[in-house]
């Protein structure tokens, strides 16, 4: 069965919560496309105007970062059961900069990728290597254990609803984009990946995206690969490009 592509804006820590109603409506037409899943991934206080923003259309809502416990005394953190109660579906986990400036490790990020499938949040979980690992030649061995760490746990059945992103560090907020079949490599090597740990089955339906400077102008070559699913995207996701960029 054919994977249905998913195209994700990851804003980060960019819009007040009016730039962000705008933008959704400045975006609402040109988002429309019923074959591609289009998700907006915002900021903690963007997530009640946006869900509220979006509703009739077809996108949904996607936080960029929650914490594992269900309440309590966690000060600054959301929970997954707030992020469903608002009307949240997808939330991000394990990017490179929560990794390195928040200093989030794979155990983390592991109890979050089974909660959120607890709570009923689908993960978008996010993996790559850096320049020095990319120029070693290290990169498989790294995603293979970053992986290997994030899903110990995880059902085959859960990891058939899950969106994993690859986004090469050295592609991230640089302007540099990973080439189209440097991209598919590591793709076609995260689909392998599941399929050792879980069956062929479950690898034939993960979504798996690109992530790591997607723009308008990369966005068609890079989705034309047979294992690029769909993209995250950084910047380009705050502009009339992110259109294009879903109907690539
Ligand atoms: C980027 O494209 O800059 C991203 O980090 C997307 O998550």
């Amino acid at each position: 069965m054919a994977r249905r592509r998913i195209i994700a804006g990851n804003w980060k820590m960019n819009m007040t919560p009016s730039e962000a109603v705008k933008l959704v409506a400045e975006l609402k037409d040109l988002v429309k496309n019923d074959d591609v899943d289009v998700v907006y991934c915002v900021p903690a206080i963007d997530i009640v105007p946006v869900v509220e923003a979006v509703k009739g259309t077809n996108v949904n809502v996607g936080a960029e970062n929650f914490y594992i416990e269900d309440k309590g005394a966690f000060t600054g953190e959301i929970s997954a059961p707030m992020l469903v109660d608002a009307g949240v579906k997808y939330v991000i986990m394990g990017h490179s900069e929560r990794r390195d400036i928040f200093g989030e490790d794979d155990i983390l990020i592991n109890a979050k990728v089974k909660k959120a499938f607890a709570a009923g949040l689908t993960p978008i979980l996010c993996c790559g290597e850096s320049l020095a690992l990319r120029k070693a030649g290290t990169y498989k061995e790294w995603i293979e254990r970053q992986i290997t760490w994030d899903l110990s746990g995880v059902t085959a059945d859960q990891v058939k609803n899950l969106v994993i992103a690859y986004e090469p560090i050295w592609a991230i907020g640089t302007g540099e984009t990973a080439t189209a079949d440097q991209a598919e490599e590591v793709c076609a090597f995260i689909r392998e990946l599941i399929a050792k740990l879980y069956d062929g089955a479950t690898a034939e339906a993960v979504r798996i995206q690109y992530g790591g400077s997607m723009n308008a102008s990369n966005a068609a070559e890079l989705l034309s690969k047979p294992n690029i699913d769909g993209g995250l995207i950084g910047g380009a996701s705050l502009k009339p490009d992110f259109g294009k960029i879903v109907n690539a």
